[in-house]
């Protein structure tokens, strides 16, 4: 193997040797401790070591990072303590990840390392994000992000080379290409020559290297770093190298030809380097054998360490906190407390208000988050010259900038990902869905990423998805669904889902605060059919608050949403019934108290959705209400939703779908029983 010093001095020369002996003594300790039964599986990065190395050696400290699952290298060039790393593999509460992540699977702010999910390709579109804050707050720095080669099969892998080509963003994108994802050959996993071919594609510089050369990678990521920086470029670097062991230690071999290990034997990026390091006389026998020694000894005294951790005991609310960020934990219900917190902002009203209509409040609670917050970024489809697909952001863009109005390819997923990406470096991000159906494609960001975040390594994800939601407007299965309960379901996420301006106005304003990942659902079909007066000024409604809309003390209506006019226009219409009607208008907390309340006032409940009846947000409010008020109860509760089909287009077979279609049928079912 040829080395190029350059002009390296013996001492950094000597630097990088360490560095990259360092994971390779460990993991050949770890792999006596996984025969001894002391430790669980990982991924091996043995034979692999000088691209982590290297790469993170190229890099300032400070410049985020997005390795997986074999770069130990990454970790520990970034110095983070042995013990404390095998505390985390062992899954201790004193590892990097109080022992809820495995293995790799974790980051640090203090390392500027993003901790992976599981998922592979998602780490690419958080670089996306880091890089653009690093691109608006004119700072010359990149953020890198590792794929395998079996991960650049994946969309997200497209989508996120695509948005740092379009949006020039400074982000180095770095395949390991060894050769096998998991079983399955380069020959199974993409068709082109070279995978660095891709570049052009994207309109993006490339080079494809030898990912066992220490030096070539570490001068060749020095050089692209320069590159992306003054270029404001992204730039895609093809490593290539080997898997010497399994796709896991123990996961076995059997599949990979042996001939192809005696080939890449030769080519150990540790050998080679020790062998130039000693025909060059920059470090003798004895200097390796001294350093071997002492990293022997290292190893040891901090495994003796990392091993030295308490039992866990499991702290139910400790785990329950740390779902959040910025604040105490979730609004749990709490059995016999009934605090209904209908609090508006009646004293604003009073001082300034203008009638709006729900579309108008959403886009006032925008301009003045944009105001209020320099470091607000909106992201969407359309939403820059064109003003968005409802108009929502029409002329921000000649307010604020290209820079913060920030049209995107459609791409969901990536931008999910870079608003994540944003978030780490302390900015806010608010992206449009242009409709929540389309939601699925960002699905795993959203349920994955910004959703577990805090939890797994205490890094928050400062986000409001906007989700123009519902049906009633004749746009079919794809342009009206209710897709909210797939996201209750997701601890970590806060779901938001306002019915009137005020609301919209107050909510959204709040979610924009909120340090945590909010989806914001309004409904289009209340976006110009809803008006009411709106406060001028810059105000909150608290998240996690549900508001009394109507009292009465025959039955009681829990709903949100467009379920909300329907019962107030149903309660109109039958005066005759006394109904009572809870505005949920969080999904995610749910208002307990509130729930409760409704239930002591009345004793019947009938909870209302647009969204289909299985799995929808109302078989859980039920479950709780006859769980926690069974004694308040003068009859079943019962639920009222759409038809367990897709949205239908026909206008006649949609309003049939609608579960308005049935409030009557299910309130005289109700108040008979
Ligand atoms: C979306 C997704 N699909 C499948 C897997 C299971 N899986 C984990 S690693 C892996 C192989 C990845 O290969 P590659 O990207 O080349 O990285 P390598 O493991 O070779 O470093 C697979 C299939 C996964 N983690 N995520």
């Amino acid at each position: 193997m040829q080395f190029d010093r350059k002009d390296l001095t013996n001492e950094q020369l000597l630097d990088i040797y360490r560095n990259l002996l360092w994971p390779r003594m460990i993991e050949e300790k770890m792999l006596v401790l996984l025969r001894q039964g002391k430790i669980s599986k990982w991924f091996s990065g043995i034979g692999q070591e000088a691209i982590a190395v290297g790469a993170t050696m190229a890099l300032q400290p400070d410049e985020w990072i997005m390795p997986l699952h074999r770069n130990l290298g990454v970790f520990t060039s970034r110095n983070m303590p042995l013990h404390k790393l095998f505390k985390q593999w062992q899954g201790s509460k004193d590892g990097y990840s109080k022992g809820r992540e495995r293995s790799f699977h974790f980051g640090n702010k203090e390392h500027h390392i993003c901790g992976m999910i599981s998922h592979l390709g998602p780490q690419l579109a958080i670089a996306d994000g880091v890089a653009l804050a690093h691109k608006l707050r004119k700072e010359k720095k990149v953020s890198l992000a590792f794929t395998g080669e079996g991960g650049t099969s994946e969309g997200d892998f497209h989508e996120a080379l695509n948005v740092a080509a379009v949006w020039d963003l400074p982000v180095i994108f770095l395949i390991e290409n060894n050769g096998y994802g998991l079983s399955t050959p380069t020959t199974e996993q993409y068709r082109c020559i070279s995978l660095v071919d891709k570049a052009k594609g994207y309109g993006m510089g490339g080079v494809q290297i030898d990912g066992n050369n220490v030096l070539t990678v570490y001068d060749t990521i020095k050089g692209v770093r320069d590159y992306c920086i003054k270029n404001q470029k992204p730039y895609l670097i093809e490593c290539l190298t080997f898997r010497m062991r399994g796709h896991e230690e123990a996961s076995g071999t059997k599949y990979v030809p042996p001939k192809l290990f005696e080939i890449w034997e030769l080519k150990d990026p540790i050998k080679n380097f020790e062998l130039f390091l000693s025909v060059n006389h920059i470090i003798s026998q004895s200097g390796i054998d001294e350093i071997r020694n002492e990293f022997k000894e290292n190893i040891e005294s901090e495994l003796a360490i990392g091993f030295d951790s308490p039992g866990m005991i499991p702290d139910e609310e400790e785990e329950l906190n740390d779902i959040y960020a910025g604040q105490p934990g979730i609004n749990r219900p709490q059995s016999g407390v009934v605090v209904v917190d209908n609090s508006e902002p009646a004293h604003y009203l009073s001082e300034s208000s203008h009638e709006l209509r729900l579309i108008d409040a959403i886009k006032e609670a925008l301009h003045q988050s944009m105001k209020q917050h320099t470091d607000l970024v909106i992201m969407g489809q359309d939403i820059a010259e064109y003003g968005g697909a409802f108009k929502i952001t029409d002329g921000f863009v000649n307010e604020f900038g290209k820079e913060r109005i920030r049209n995107t390819p459609i791409c969901e997923s990536a931008i999910v990902g870079a608003a994540l990406g944003l978030s780490l470096e302390g900015y806010k991000g608010v992206m449009e869905m242009q409709f929540a159906d389309f939601a699925s494609v960002g699905f795993n960001q959203i349920v994955n990423n910004l959703a577990k975040v805090n939890y797994r390594w205490g890094q928050n994800a400062d986000v409001v998805i906007r989700m123009p939601t519902g049906g009633g407007v004749g746009a079919g299965p794809f342009h009206s669904q209710s897709n909210e309960a797939w996201f209750t379901h997701t601890p970590g996420l806060k779901v938001v889902y306002p019915s009137t301006p005020i609301d919209a106005k107050g909510l959204l304003i709040a979610a924009i605060n909120d340090p945590n990942p909010v989806l914001y659902f309004e409904h289009k079909a209340l976006y110009r059919s809803i008006s009411g007066p709106v406060p001028e000024k810059y105000y909150e409604i608290e998240i996690g608050k549900a508001r009394q809309v109507r009292s009465g003390n025959e039955i009681g209506i829990i709903t949100y949403g467009a379920g909300v006019h329907w019962a107030e226009d149903y309660a109109a219409e039958h005066p005759e019934i006394s109904i009572d009607i809870l505005d949920l208008r969080t999904l995610l907390p749910l208002d307990y108290a509130a729930i409760r309340a409704t239930v002591e006032r009345t004793g019947r409940i009938l909870i209302l959705h647009e969204d289909t009846l299985v799995g929808g947000i109302g078989g859980e409010i039920a479950a709780w209400i006859a769980e926690h008020c069974f004694p308040l109860l003068d009859a079943p509760v019962m639920r009222c939703a759409s038809l367990d089909t897709p949205v239908p287009f026909n206008i006649e077979l949609e309003k049939n779908f609608m579960a308005k279609a049935r409030l009557d049928e299910c309130v005289q079912k109700l108040t008979s029983y």
